[in-house]
């Protein structure tokens, strides 16, 4: 059981530190003619350096790429972000062309690669993926994007049904979840709803650096680590975790209750 442990943890370590650059927020759709589309990426380096890698979009009509964008010369900015969107959104970098951001079911990805890699019409690739997201605005799976890409999970910026005004946002655990959109900027939503198969719903507070572990009763062993695999918090705690005083950045937060143990990421902002 421990060595079973040992191996999730070792696994999910060294994922995060692969790790080092996310989507990090989605808008296909937006009011009227679509003239706010925007995509964000967050490194938890300020700073950090765009070359070598090529963001690529995917139509799920076809299951091939319909643009992609050279990052070469370019970085985040000293909060770790960089966005590529239409002309207007605020903070872009890089503006997109007149093929826009499809509204879905389509794909980003973001590979080390070169821009001379994905000509129009490519197949989508694992190889040298860094990160990639499959979304829509309320259309059905598309199974052949998830597959070539890695994914299982499509998300829909129309799940709150306001699809027009939400854009979709890298929540705390991984998964995306729809709100009002945040180019540049920290993600509004931070909550996360876990599955049940998952031992605690925690909320994070973005401004006080507050992890509130939800409706928990139970003490809980909590362990964070940062993306070098060093610990940096051992506690006991109930309600909720200070990581105020933690530089931004992404890391691995362990919770044991009992003989329950639940590993996650944890962006703190
Ligand atoms: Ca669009
Ligand atoms: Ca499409
Ligand atoms: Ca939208
Ligand atoms: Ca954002």
């Amino acid at each position: 059981m421990k060595s079973t442990f040992l191996l999730i943890y070792f696994t999910l370590i060294s994922t995060v530190n692969a790790q080092s650059l996310v989507i990090s927020e989605l808008d296909s759709d937006t009011p009227g003619t679509d003239t706010a589309e925007f995509i964000e990426l967050y490194s938890t380096t300020p700073n950090y350096s765009l070359d070598g890698y090529v963001l690529v979009f995917f139509n799920g009509n076809g299951d091939k790429s319909y643009a992609a964008y050279d990052l070469d010369g370019y970085s985040t900015d000293s909060n770790g972000y960089f966005t590529l969107g239409d002309s207007g959104v605020n903070g872009i970098s890089i503006t997109l062309n007149s093929s826009g951001l499809q509204n879905g079911a389509d794909a980003v990805a973001l590979y080390q690669a070169n821009l001379s890699d994905f000509p129009t019409n490519t197949l989508p690739t694992t190889t040298n993926l860094v990160d990639a997201l499959v979304y829509d605005t309320d259309e059905a799976d598309d199974a052949g994007l998830l597959t070539a890409l890695g994914e299982t999970t499509q998300y829909n910026e129309n799940e709150a049904s306001d699809g027009p005004n939400h854009s979709l946002q890298l929540q705390t655990n991984g998964s995306y979840s729809a709100s009002s959109p945040t180019p540049n900027a920290g993600n509004t939503v931070l909550s996360t709803s876990f599955s049940k198969n998952n031992l605690i719903s925690i909320k994070l507070n973005p401004t006080n650096g507050i992890v509130f572990f939800i409706d928990n009763k139970e003490s809980l062993d909590v362990r964070l680590y940062d993306m070098t695999g060093k610990l940096q918090l051992v506690t006991t705690t109930t309600n909720y975790l200070d990581v105020s005083h933690f530089t931004h950045g992404i890391y691995l937060l362990q919770i044991d209750q009992g003989q329950q143990q639940q590993l996650m990421k944890l962006i703190i902002n």
